[in-house]
């Protein structure tokens, strides 16, 4: 579909918006007023370049590398909903990550911490640290660690919250307060996870956050994208800059996608945390799982860090099955509901093995240390039918396990989380 052009200017700058998420995540940036159609749903501008009255006199827009507006319109709507002056997209998370690296310069020092996705994992192990940055793997979830390990030539710390696969939860606020005691640290956070739904990191201290909207910002599985928030007019520049001169753009037609997806990010989330948190309770008491581990949990470590830094829990879920690779296997390969299969965050439930899967990369003995085994599995829960979910979770695991059966009534778990929750 290709409509008129915009007759605005792209803006930066805050866009207006309104006191409530949801209304933001559907009105922001979204205008009709600035397409001379006065479309209410903005069109997909396909065109690659833009008529100039004069040489360098343009509309706003010159080529689509360089801007966009379907583009331009996605990245308003995200700047609100982080509370950011500015947003840009990318052709993928890992294009967001490489554009990010690129605001240091050789010499300079990276901390990254210990658990992140693995494709995060190999580009800073072998890539950015083979490009002249020093690259070091610190558990930030223990502030003393992150302190003692800043020094001079650092100049990014990146963390992931929850990280993947093992769902650590890191005190933003803490990080920020211990990065900014020093000058010219950026502390990125990829907010992949939780979505903007759930977790603000710039409003707890961070200078950029970013995520990997293939997942649940776009929510449909069916987009690879990326996005950079920041409220700093200095990393901005240097980032647009650099969206343009690397080129790591998304498409017109991922843009209005992701756009879309935004419209129903807070009713997703808000199922994806409901059916996450029944699961999680459902195979806490499963005598055919060693351990489960979920933010939304009272049992885990960093749930009082949770409750403070966010305001829900998305749909994943991580647990280590009773047994060796072969119970894992079997599991996986039973399963009917839930898709066995890489990415997350999507309306439909998927389910996978980091240490073979999206943690391969990850050399052994770093995912050992990680508690990245054979036994550990990895859902994305979505948003069908709880019962249905938790059925096909029973059903997989009683074929990995024949004899042991959960004590957990299904009817009891729904009626408690509906009263207490
Ligand atoms: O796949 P891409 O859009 O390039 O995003 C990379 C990325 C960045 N950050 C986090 C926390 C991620 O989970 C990802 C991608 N993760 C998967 C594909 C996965 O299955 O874990």
């Amino acid at each position: 579909m290709q409509t008129n052009g915009p007759e605005q200017c792209p803006t930066q700058g805050y866009v207006e918006s309104f006191s409530h998420f949801a209304t933001d995540a559907i009105h922001a940036g979204q205008e009709p007023e600035q397409w001379t159609s006065m479309a209410v749903v903005p069109p997909i501008c396909l065109s690659s370049t833009f008529k100039q009255h004069g040489p360098g006199e343009h509309a706003g827009y010159e080529y689509s590398r360089s801007g966009n507006p379907t583009r331009n319109c996605l990245e308003k709507a995200v700047a609100a909903l982080d509370g950011a002056k500015y947003c840009l997209a990318y052709a993928s998370g890992l294009a967001a990550t490489l554009n990010i690296v690129h605001l240091l310069k050789a010499g300079d020092q990276i901390i990254c911490t210990t658990d992140v996705y693995g494709g995060t994992n190999r580009y800073f192990r072998r890539i950015a640290s083979e490009m002249g940055l020093k690259v070091i793997f610190v558990n930030c979830s223990d502030l003393k660690c992150l302190e003692a390990a800043i020094t001079s030539d650092t100049k990014l710390v990146w963390i992931e919250t929850p990280t993947n696969p093992t769902l650590t939860v890191i005190d933003i606020q803490g990080c920020a307060d211990i990065i900014h005691k020093h000058k010219d640290v950026i502390l990125a956070v990829d907010n992949t996870f939780m979505s903007a739904y759930f977790q603000r990191p710039l409003a707890l201290g961070a200078d950029i956050c970013m995520y990997s909207a293939t997942k649940y910002m776009n929510g449909h599985s069916d987009v690879v994208m990326g996005l950079v928030s920041t409220n700093c007019d200095k990393i901005n520049e240097r980032l647009r800059f650099l969206q343009n001169a690397l080129g790591a753009v998304p498409s017109p037609f991922d843009c209005f996608l992701c756009n879309r997806g935004l419209k129903t990010l807070h009713l997703r989330m808000k199922q994806h945390f409901h059916n996450g948190l029944a699961v999680a309770m459902f195979l806490e008491n499963d005598p055919r799982v060693d351990k489960v581990i979920y933010p939304g949990l009272p049992s885990h470590p960093q749930y009082e860090i949770t409750k403070r830094q966010c305001t829900g829990v998305p749909g994943m879920v991580t647990f280590y099955i009773k047994g060796q690779l072969e119970h894992a296997k079997i599991f996986l390969k039973s399963l009917k509901v839930f898709a066995l299969a890489e990415s997350l965050g999507g309306y439909e439930s998927l389910a996978e093995h980091p240490a073979i899967m999206t943690h391969a990369s990850v050399p052994e003995e770093d995912r050992l240390l990680l508690n990245i085994s054979d036994s550990l599995i990895r859902l994305s829960v979505g948003l069908e039918d709880v019962e249905d979910i938790i059925e096909d979770l029973d059903q997989a695991l009683g074929t990995a396990h024949p004899g042991l059966i959960n004590p957990t009534k299904l009817k009891d778990l729904l009626m408690h989380l509906k009263t207490n929750c």
